[in-house]
């Protein structure tokens, strides 16, 4: 695979863009090289600049769960846009994706549309201190909330591959609002919070975590926070910017069982187009401006494009019965090849799975928190990340991501992986 038009585009992007890229984890930091610059996607795959065709398992980070280009999706945004592209005035489609997200997912009655996950997040958390006249938030190391000022204390994703856990920039009186828990141990979580009687207003979390690779909780962890919450008036805020209609068609409350109070949506609900989202009963809900006190805004919210891509891609879903049993089982099949091969070469390895989030760590240790995963060997990533892209796949660059595996990859595709992974798993 060559990559002169891309290295060539980074060059001029780098100087008239920070890093060249405008999302940190797209750098190739963690990995070194130089980024891909994509042309075009269809399906499961992208095409480069240098006319490269990639199997694509990122999927632009969740939202292309029935891949690139998906028509009904294309077709709505292309229609929509003939008739206006934004009007900052209310449209009979945001009420028609609201009321169709309303029905697909548990204990919400309302939901709120904005223009990213970090601002469903960084809202759905003012929301929780406006409603329970509270300052403080209990957050998990490893997991990632977006890069509001609240959540960059030791964050996930990005932040984590740079090794940046506290960013410049966050002030101390805002720290102080954030406690910091390990994910999946609830010791820790109750002693914040006996340690902060009557302070916390929410716990926000990633009920299956993708920002440290994929973590799933661990039996009993989401049912002890709700729990806690319960017991202490705390909001339990479940993010599911990337497990919202990915996990099931009511996300991992459905999926997992457990009611959150607050929920966050991202990714898959805008279709590819910049759409975030919280939702919860009416109660909560009906604290945000206008009706009630919690201010919350944005010129954007609810374009019209982004809508129409929001609800093609909801209805798709919805109206497909198998889609979430295809997924699991093209994960899971891709999950065995795995296995099989990297065995098969002794590699020292550990897979994590929920539905169709998977990672590989190379560490023999479960991944179950912050810690854990820090443990993989980021040389051996390295070169499995660089070896896969020479074979003509695309995982994330980042140890710290999770694999978001699209309905449109074919049983073929997963061989080729497979194979491609135990070609490159005698490198390593
Ligand atoms: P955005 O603001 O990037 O739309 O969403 C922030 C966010 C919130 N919650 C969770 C669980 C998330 O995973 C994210 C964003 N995910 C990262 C990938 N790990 C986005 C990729 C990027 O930062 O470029």
């Amino acid at each position: 695979m060559l990559y002169q038009r891309s290295s060539q585009l980074f060059a001029e992007a780098e100087k008239v863009i920070p890093g060249g890229v405008n999302s940190p984890v797209r750098a190739f930091k963690s990995v070194g090289g130089t980024p891909i610059f994509v042309k075009q996607a269809k399906g499961a795959y992208l095409y480069d600049e240098d006319g490269n065709r990639l199997i694509d398992y990122i999927n632009s980070w969740g939202p292309m769960i029935l891949g690139h280009a998906y028509e009904p999706v294309v077709q709505a945004v292309t229609e929509k846009a003939k008739l206006g592209t934004s009007f900052g005035m209310p449209t009979e489609l945001e009420t028609q994706i609201a009321a169709l997200a309303v029905s697909m997912v548990p204990n919400i009655d309302k939901i709120r549309f904005v223009n990213s996950g970090t601002e469903a997040c960084m809202s759905a958390v003012r929301l929780a201190r406006g409603f329970t006249k509270r300052d403080k938030i209990i957050k998990f190391a490893g997991c990632y909330h977006g890069h509001s000022d609240s959540f960059l204390i030791q964050a996930g994703s990005g932040a984590m591959t740079f090794g940046t856990p506290n960013s410049p920039g966050v002030t101390a009186g805002t720290a102080k609002d954030t406690l910091l828990a390990k994910y999946n141990d609830l010791e820790n979580v109750r002693s914040l919070i006996e340690a902060n009687p009557n302070e916390i207003a929410a716990i926000i979390v990633e009920p299956v975590a993708g920002n440290m690779g994929c973590v799933p909780p661990t039996k009993g962890f989401l049912e002890g926070l709700r729990q806690l919450c319960s017991e202490n008036g705390i909001l339990l805020i479940f993010d599911e910017v990337m497990t919202g209609f990915r996990l099931a068609k009511g996300g991992a409350q459905e999926l997992l069982n457990i009611n959150a109070d607050i929920v966050c949506f991202g990714k898959v609900i805008g279709g590819g187009l910049p759409v975030g989202a919280f939702a919860a009963r009416e109660e909560i809900m009906n604290y945000l401006a206008p009706l009630g006190p919690v201010y919350q805004a944005g010129t954007l919210s609810g374009n019209p494009l982004a809508m129409a891509a929001g609800l093609s891609m909801l209805e798709s879903l919805n109206n497909d019965a198998a889609i979430f049993q295809r997924l699991e089982e093209k994960t899971a099949y891709l999950e065995a090849g795995i296995h099989r091969v990297l065995q098969a070469n002794n590699v020292v390895y550990t897979i994590n799975r929920v539905g169709s989030m998977i990672s590989v760590h190379f560490d023999a240790s479960p991944v179950v928190d912050f810690q854990t995963a820090a443990k993989g060997d980021n040389e051996t990533f390295k070169k499995f990340f660089h070896g896969l892209l020479q074979e003509g796949i695309y995982i994330a660059p980042s140890a710290y991501e999770t694999w978001f595996i699209t309905d449109a990859l074919t049983y073929e595709d997963l061989d080729f992986t497979i194979n491609a992974i135990d070609t490159v798993s005698k490198t390593l």
